[in-house]
């Protein structure tokens, strides 16, 4: 349609779209419906891919809140084409910041200002994030935000701090090494912030 100064214009019907700096890909991993003994990721399922503000608000309302994922099931944003696994490339040199919650609500409200902060590019170092967790557990639940190069301690503190900020916590976080959690449980973390 092409109004009288000759601009293109949207029919009654167009609805308008706000587009995302880039695509965006929800995961989920139900690992209470997995198989005794089945190998890690088996369970591990990619649900949607957007790249528009509204469409992620469409997703957020129906599906992606933590607090209704039953025990042991993993909620994942990420940025599209990296796996939320150890092994992509994007993460196999990378490691994670986690923070824990022993209430839901909480564990929501962070999981919401994470994701708002990831698509809105609110990270100074975008490109050294690959995505967030939501891990709902018996013990307790956690969120991680995984990031790519975790020998960069100075692009790992920033994005540690602008992260507690984001999602108001004041006390400790950890960083980790995919690396060490791939050989040795018992190792913690790297870095505090
Ligand atoms: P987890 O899901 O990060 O921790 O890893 P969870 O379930 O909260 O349990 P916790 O007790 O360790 O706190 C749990 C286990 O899943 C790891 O020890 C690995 O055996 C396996 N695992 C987790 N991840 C993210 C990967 C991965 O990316 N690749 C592979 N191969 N195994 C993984």
């Amino acid at each position: 349609m092409t109004s009288e100064d000759g601009r293109e214009s949207k029919g009654p019907e167009t609805k308008q779209t706000h587009r995302l700096e880039r695509k965006w890909t929800f995961w989920f991993d139900n690992q209470s419906k997995s198989k005794q003994g089945a190998a890690w990721g088996t369970s591990l399922r990619k649900v949607y891919t957007f790249d528009t503000v509204e469409e992620f608000w469409c997703l957020y309302d129906q599906i992606f809140r933590p607090s209704k994922l039953p025990a042991n099931a993993d909620l994942h944003l990420f940025k599209t084409g990296v796996e939320p696994k150890w092994e992509d490339p994007e993460c196999a040199n990378g490691g994670k910041w986690t923070v824990t919650s022993s209430r839901k609500a909480n564990l929501d409200t962070m999981w919401l200002e994470t994701l708002m902060a990831l698509i809105g590019e609110q990270f100074d170092e975008s490109d050294e994030i690959c995505g967030v967790v939501a891990s709902v557990r018996q013990r307790q639940d956690k969120l991680a935000l995984w990031t790519k190069t975790s020998t960069n301690e100075a692009a790992q503190m920033s994005i540690g701090r602008k992260w507690k900020e984001i999602i108001d916590v004041t006390d400790k976080i950890t960083y980790s090494f995919h690396d060490d959690s791939r050989r040795d449980k018992s190792i913690r973390g790297r870095y505090n912030v």
